[in-house]
């Protein structure tokens, strides 16, 4: 196949993967709306079809909370595929939402998506959403400075070795009986285990209890982990966004004094024995045990620190594809069980901005040479084993389509 060849299997797999106005991220596996998913399909479409690509990012946002949160699923339609559902969730929200958020790479993407196609009566429809979530962030997400989150979901990053602090302190005793359906759509051995999912269910129990009341989420709640990923994402959304408010003619003062503030905060990150920022447990205080991919955004928020790079690349080196999720000399690699080793393309994409960003001319092709032979070898996979490129997880998968067109290609 040639790489246009491929760009046409790509444009196929965002069109069969819509809903209407949604895509969802996998036929099986994934039958609902996605947060980040969703940013990263508007960015795709809007390669080849702009106004599909906002109104990706419409309906996404339809789904907001009075709050400013935008939950992380979004049932439109029933489906027995998944597990858990809208019913376990329970939150009341109408469309029915699940009751946590995801990262909040949207305003990033929709700068991105304006700069090449102009549309600034959609941004300006979308912006005070966005600055709604922002702040929804900065309120009910930091309470220490940097962005935590209260559900491995929340960080998009389920399973990731940065979560195994925090979710050993959750109590598993009174989840009860529950079937997963995951692990019926994909090989059990490339997901989250049972333990985790265990864990994962007794959290979102929590918050239905409390009827996803924010206070008691962060005051009582079974989980809160401060995340390098999503505090350098969100300092990077905010400048964006500030960005774009001076496009508009709003003002920008808010979304950047929520970028000064986060960076600020990111030394309480920073573990001296990993010598990088990384996810800590905000009941103990402990750090998580290993670098994970989350630290190779620091570029994406202007943030650069030659010891952390040093590590980074190191880690990149010792890899023969991508950035791997997890840092291949931890005893907690393992390079196909979902976050936990594997390189995702979609992270890389966003590591890629960074990199832009920064400069850095030779590392950003690199990644996209790298991230690019992934999907030529194994086709548009959910994520790769980062050692030997194996395909992993979901086939057909709209992000990894999303960022063939918009970046890797
Ligand atoms: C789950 C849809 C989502 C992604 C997440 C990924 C996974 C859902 O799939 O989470 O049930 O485990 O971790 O980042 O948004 O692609």
């Amino acid at each position: 196949m040639t790489d246009r060849d491929l760009d046409e299997t790509a444009r196929a797999i965002l069109r069969a993967n819509d809903r209407g106005g949604y895509t969802i991220p996998t036929g099986g596996l994934y039958p609902f709306q996605w947060n980040w998913d969703s940013a990263f399909a508007a960015w795709g479409f809007s390669t080849f079809d702009p106004g599909r690509g906002w109104d990706e990012l419409d309906t996404l946002f339809a789904a907001q909370w009075v709050t400013g949160m935008v939950p992380h699923i979004i049932f439109h339609k029933e489906d027995a595929g998944y597990f858990p559902g809208a019913d376990v969730w329970a939150t009341g929200a109408t469309p029915p939402s699940s009751g946590i958020s995801q990262p909040p790479v949207a305003a990033i993407l929709a700068r991105r998506m304006h700069e090449a196609t102009g549309d600034t009566e959609r941004l300006r429809a979308l912006y005070p959403k966005l600055l709604a979530w922002h702040r929804w962030w900065r309120d009910w997400r930091c309470p220490n400075g940097v962005a935590c989150v209260t559900h491995p979901w929340e960080s998009g990053r389920d399973n990731c070795p940065d979560w195994d602090l925090g979710m050993a302190r959750v109590d598993t005793s009174d989840v009860g009986e529950y079937t997963r359906r995951d692990t019926g759509h994909v090989d059990a051995s490339m997901r989250p285990g049972k333990e985790d999912y265990d864990r994962y269910i007794a959290i979102v129990q929590f918050g239905r209890a409390c009827g996803w009341d924010q206070e008691t989420i962060l005051r009582d709640g079974p989980f809160l982990m401060g995340d390098p990923a999503i505090t350098f994402i969100l300092i990077r959304a905010n400048r964006d966004l500030a960005a774009i408010a001076r496009v508009l003619g709003e003002d920008d003062s808010s979304p950047l004094r929520w970028a000064d503030d986060l960076e600020a905060a990111l030394p309480w990150l920073w573990s001296d024995a990993l010598q990088a920022y990384v996810a800590r447990d905000v009941a103990t205080g402990s750090f998580a045990s290993a670098i994970s991919s989350g630290a190779a955004l620091g570029l994406l928020a202007g943030v650069e620190n030659a010891a952390m790079e040093a590590r980074l690349a190191r880690i990149w080196d010792s890899v023969r594809y991508g950035i791997p999720s997890n840092d291949p000399a931890a005893d907690s690699f393992d390079p196909r069980r979902y976050w936990r080793g594997p390189t995702w393309p979609v992270v890389n994409a966003l590591i890629a901005i960074g990199l832009q960003s920064a400069g850095r001319v030779e590392e950003e092709r690199r990644l996209r040479r790298e991230t690019a032979e992934l999907i030529r070898q194994g086709g548009f996979f959910e994520y790769f084993d980062p050692l030997d490129g194996t395909a992993c997880g979901g086939d057909n998968f709209t992000w990894t389509a999303a960022i063939w067109l918009a970046w890797a290609n």
